[in-house]
């Protein structure tokens, strides 16, 4: 289509004149644009379907996206811009669903993107949120949590005559599905499906986000993970994955018998990728649908499901792993408690092994057992995370089933985390090795040639691309959030769900550690901004105690003429796929401090890559496969390896307190956590419980690795004074980033587990 045709169309979607237009007008006629121009692409057709089934996708922003995907975007942009309209300005208009929460949530959207790239033929299948997780504010130093509406008039969101009844112990719930086209790049178009219902009453939000918990019509789909620290949240959350799965399971029998299954053969027709437990009971909820409404033997439906289900795990954290007292099933979905005891019977007629059972004797239903026998895979998402899972954590399970496990270590779609959120690098890059990377990520490992990595010219344009990405944050982070930044000082940036493992207070020790050696005349050469971006779970105290440490800190160095020239802690406001796209690209030095063993992978990690940030980090999750890629020059890592780290816990004889008497400098930056200064930016009681949750347990072991972190961190400072050997590494990082496209990661997944025909070629 030549550009008067898109113009025209775009005049036509907005039903008057572009220059006319209101940018709001101009929003909502591009989104019309975009949703016919994705119409007359087809579905990825295919016998045999793939079904992502997940409690989370964090899709982002959908317009710039589906532009790129469509291949008008350089076009509207000059349109726009013939018109005096600018895309970036029209961007904001658009709301964030704020459907997931982090890390698994995104990697669900980066799949999508990745699946209608490569022509598969596949759909996405959660739960339409009206609120989605929360929308973080500080007061006071704190975290506040309000609601985060994204849902408009015009909006994505296309409604279906999908509808299902979906019954419960006392009551049936009928059910609204809801489409979301996923558009891949230059390609076909596939479906996320969101399932809603009609009777939810978002008036029912007070205060915050608190809400009366018993009215499940009027609730169901109210939030992503509501607080589930008392009995009817935790209900709650089994009503929703009920909701999720059933509606699920409906849909994916009759596309299935539509096709001609038998349902016997429903292998052939689907595979269902279970990501996390949230979607586990869609095993048993699908047994019970093949037994009682198509008169299949429990046998039978058992191997039908077997076959049909795999299974992605994305921690080792043994508090992460659902398990669900019996009694909950018994008052929301006491259909599935029958097929459950079948389940479990026949794992302990075949297995003498108590930790492998799936209702222990505690009665807890353990989901991930369900998923790893009754699903012929079970994978992780990065190589060390699936070593751990075969050697340590699911061991049992992996000397029954060693031929279920595989690992896929995951990536992210290049689509969004270049070419969207840095055209500048993106074009750049096109111009010196050509386009092809756009296609195959693999490509960009032409430019780990000497022809690029020891050319100034083309050095210095690497580092003025960078300067400019951190001149455009600093404009935002000025404009949206008043936080002011310099653009000439390190930008040094850790973004990631709020969760002790991955040891912001560490990071925050550090800063508390520098702060008082600037004071003590030290200085930097180069002046450091160090960011955080984090949400903590509202019911996650210790993390909320984090983030009031952070914000205090910040608030002590602000005002400290001393220092304040030399340091600047920023905690960004409401943290998002949005705020990313725009902290990734400008970032220096990447920060991935997770306890060793811990991270399963990290994704953000990847996108810091690409974008040419150097990682400093621990040898944890893809790291690992980062520092193999990158080499020990191009990337700082530091901190007791895994195996340690897990003999360590094995021992139980970690004691936090002796490193904190055996060190100087990590004794001052501990107890400053409770000095009078820190005390009078917050709460001396927030501030105390975390100074003695600190000393006296530390479970992350934050302490043994500060030594070595500290050191590690001046390193990758000092080494950022030489610059054209920093661009060097971040050109490096550059180049190796190819294996990280999450178009590898669905290929192998394809390959190994999926096995759809291959569509278009790519
Ligand atoms: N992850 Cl279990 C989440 O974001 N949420 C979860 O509930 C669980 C895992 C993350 C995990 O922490 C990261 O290391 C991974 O990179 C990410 O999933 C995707 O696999």
């Amino acid at each position: 289509m030549n550009q008067n045709q898109l113009e025209q169309m775009l005049t036509d979607a907005c039903k008057k004149d572009i220059s006319s237009c209101t940018d709001k007008e101009l929003y909502t006629g591009l989104l019309c644009l975009v949703n016919k121009l994705s119409k007359g692409r087809e579905s990825a057709q295919g016998k045999k379907k793939l079904y992502y089934i997940s409690a989370e996708f964090l899709i982002g922003k959908l317009l710039s996206n589906n532009m790129i995907n469509l291949g008008i975007c350089s076009q509207v942009k000059s349109i726009l811009a013939s018109h005096g309209k600018d895309l970036c300005v029209l961007e904001e208009l658009e709301p964030e669903p704020s459907l997931g929460n982090g890390g698994l949530g995104r990697l669900a959207a980066c799949f999508l993107d990745s699946i209608a790239t490569l022509g598969l033929n596949g759909d996405g299948i959660g739960l339409n949120y009206h609120f989605g997780l929360f929308k973080q504010l500080f007061k006071d130093n704190l975290q506040n949590e309000e609601p985060n509406p994204w849902m408009e008039n015009t909006s994505w969101l296309n409604r279906t005559n999908v509808t299902y009844q979906i019954p419960y112990r006392n009551f049936t719930l009928t059910s609204r599905m809801y489409d979301i086209k996923v558009t891949g790049y230059g390609n076909r178009t596939n479906k996320l499906h969101l399932f809603d219902v009609e009777t939810v009453d978002e008036s029912l939000v007070e205060d915050g986000i608190s809400f009366d918990k018993t009215d499940i019509s009027k609730n169901l789909t109210l939030f992503l993970y509501p607080d589930d620290s008392d009995r009817a949240g935790q209900i709650l959350r089994i009503y929703q994955q009920y909701f999720m799965v059933s509606n699920a399971a409906r849909l994916i029998l009759s596309e299935a018998a539509a096709k001609g299954s038998t349902l016997y053969d429903l292998p052939d027709y689907a595979v269902i990728q279970i990501n996390d437990t949230h979607p586990t009971m869609v095993i048993p909820e699908l047994i019970r649908l093949l037994t009682t409404e198509h008169g299949m033997e429990m046998d039978d439906a058992i191997q039908v499901v077997t076959r049909t289900c795999a299974y992605t795990n994305h921690t080792i954290l043994a508090e992460a792993l659902e398990t669900w007292p019996m009694d909950y099933f018994k008052e929301a979905v006491p259909q599935l408690i029958p097929i459950m005891e079948v389940l479990d019977d026949k794992v302990r007629r075949k297995f003498d092994d108590p930790s492998v059972y799936i209702i222990d004797k505690g009665d807890r239903v353990h989901m991930a057992h369900i998923d790893i026998h009754y699903g012929f895979s079970v994978n992780g998402v990065a190589a060390l995370h699936t070593d751990i899972l075969k050697k340590n954590e699911l061991n049992n399970f992996y000397r029954l089933y060693p031929e279920k496990f595989n690992n896929k270590t995951n990536g992210i779609t290049f689509r969004r985390w270049l070419l969207h959120c840095n055209p500048q690098l993106a074009d750049y890059i096109s111009a010196l090795i050509g386009d092809g990377f756009k296609k195959d990520a693999f490509e960009l490992k032409k430019l780990d040639d000497s022809t690029f990595t020891a050319n100034m010219k083309i050095l210095h344009r690497l580092l003025a691309i960078k300067d400019s990405k951190k001149q455009e944050l600093a404009d935002y982070l000025k404009e949206t959030q008043d936080i002011d930044i310099d653009p000439k000082s390190i930008f040094d940036i850790q973004v990631k769900r709020l969760h002790e493992y991955k040891r912001q207070q560490m990071n925050a020790l550090y800063l508390i550690h520098k702060y008082l050696e600037i004071k003590r005349g030290s200085r930097p050469t180069t002046p450091i901004t160090a960011i955080f971006g984090a949400k903590a779970a509202p019911a996650y105290t210790i993390a909320k105690d984090i983030i009031h440490m952070i914000l205090c800190l910040r608030q002590v160095i602000d005002s400290d003429p001393d220092v304040r020239p030399w340091l600047n802690v920023v905690m960004v406001n409401n943290y998002n796929v949005s705020l990313a796209e725009k902290l990734i690209p400008a970032c220096d030095i990447s920060e991935q401090i997770s306890l060793a063993s811990k991270e399963a992978s990290g994704t953000s990690n990847m996108k810091f890559m690409l974008n040419g940030a150097v990682t400093l980090g621990t040898d944890d999750g893809a790291n690992v496969e980062i520092h193999e890629l990158a080499g020990d020059d191009n990337i700082y890592i530091f901190g007791e390896s895994s195996e340690t780290v897990i003999r360590r816990y094995a021992e139980g004889s970690y004691c936090s307190r002796s490193y904190y008497e055996a060190d100087p400098d990590l004794k001052e930056a501990v107890d400053f956590i409770i000095s009078p200064a820190m005390a009078a930016a917050g709460s001396r009681e927030h501030l105390e419980r975390l100074y003695n949750e600190l000393l006296n347990k530390d479970w992350f072991m934050t302490f043994p690795d500060f030594k070595d972190y500290c050191r590690t961190r001046e390193q990758a400072l000092s080494d950022y004074e030489n610059r054209t050997a920093w661009a060097r590494k971040m050109l490096i990082n550059i180049s190796k980033a190819g294996y990280f496209s999450s178009d590898r990661t669905i290929e192998e997944y394809n390959r190994d587990i999926w096995k759809l025909d291959t569509g278009l070629a790519p």
